[in-house]
């Protein structure tokens, strides 16, 4: 009997143990579309290394690729909810919501690879990632996600007139659809995750996408005409949920920031080697790729800028994204 106290207080000690090293080691559950392997994946893993590094082991991260934790604006809400704890998503996942970020969505905004990273790396950069503070999350850093274009189950795309009469899936944003609208086709906004299917079945004729997506996600199979119009560059934007950011202590958050910062140029290293690999790999699937002039689908663009760029911060915006060099 008189061993019972001891007894209890050991339980005590014992029970505070587990609950320091709970607390200790935060394991960050953090969600991406693609599947294992893809440039962001191998991104987000090698952050969470870094951060674990540099936390010595108080944090890191467990990535859910292939869409295992749903599909990206469904994640998005979940992120926000604080169910997941991280997400690597494209802006173009997150619509109308963050009005900053909306100028990168904006068809030929940016001119080059080169372009896209001076404007990401300076000020606009911070600008627009400081903007998603409003929408409950906390976006930590950009990475590539190369350029979009235009690939269909019917013909090479020459001029937009060739895209009379095809319906194309695009990610769930507005200004996709209209810029869809302002080529003459059709647009249907859907999730990345059921465009194999529609492609394959005839529900739509075609989508938008880099090199690296329409290879890995298979689409190369179902619609072998891909013509280089290069039309979007959409970041890819690692973010924290607000409310596990809020738990985590300056000191650390300093940490996620640095960690993040560091893993960009390791996924733009990966991202460029990707698309050189994923583009032989569409080839040798039998999949047509065709140069396109650019200039009427740059022209048809006027109607979509005049809709969405009316705020005289996001013209401010635009403006010093195009004044910015490459
Ligand atoms: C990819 C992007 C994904 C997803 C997909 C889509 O390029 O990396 O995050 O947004 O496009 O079209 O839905």
């Amino acid at each position: 009997m008189f061993h019972l106290p001891k007894m209890a207080a050991l339980a005590v000690v014992a029970t505070s143990i587990m609950m320091s090293s709970v607390s200790a080691q935060t394991v960050l559950r953090s969600s991406d579309t693609h599947p294992d392997g893809y440039p962001t994946v191998e991104a987000v893993k090698k952050f969470g290394e870094i951060l674990s590094e540099k936390t010595d082991g108080r944090y890191s991260v467990e990535v859910f690729h292939s869409a295992q934790l749903g599909q990206e604006a469904d994640t998005i809400e979940q992120t926000q909810f604080g169910v997941i704890d991280m997400n690597r998503i494209s802006i173009g996942a997150f619509g109308t919501q963050v009005p900053e970020a909306t100028v990168t969505q904006l068809p030929f905004i940016f001119r080059s690879a080169e372009h896209f990273h001076n404007v990401l790396d300076g000020e606009v950069g911070q600008e627009i990632l400081a903007a998603f503070d409003k929408v409950d999350v906390v976006a930590l850093a950009f990475y590539d996600g190369g350029s979009r274009s235009f690939y269909n189950s019917e013909k090479p795309i020459t001029s937009p007139d060739d895209m009379a009469g095809l319906k194309f899936r695009v990610m769930q944003s507005d200004i996709f659809v209209d810029m869809v609208g302002a080529l003459g086709a059709n647009a249907t906004p859907m999730p990345y995750g059921e465009v194999y299917s529609a492609i394959q079945t005839g529900v739509i004729e075609g989508a938008e996408n880099n090199f690296p997506s329409y290879d890995t996600a298979g689409h190369a199979e179902v619609a072998k005409f891909y013509s280089l119009d290069e039309h979007l560059m959409v970041p890819e934007v690692l973010v924290v949920s607000k409310i596990v950011w809020d738990g985590i202590s300056p000191e650390d958050q300093a940490l996620f920031r640095e960690a993040a910062q560091e893993s960009v140029a390791i996924q733009r290293e990966l991202w460029a080697q990707k698309e050189v690999e994923s583009k032989a790999a569409v080839e040798a699937l039998g999949a047509t790729i065709n140069e396109v002039d650019k200039a009427p689908f740059i022209e048809a663009m006027k109607p979509v800028y005049d809709k969405y760029v009316t705020d005289p911060q996001l013209q401010d915006l635009v403006a010093r994204i195009q004044a910015t060099e490459g």
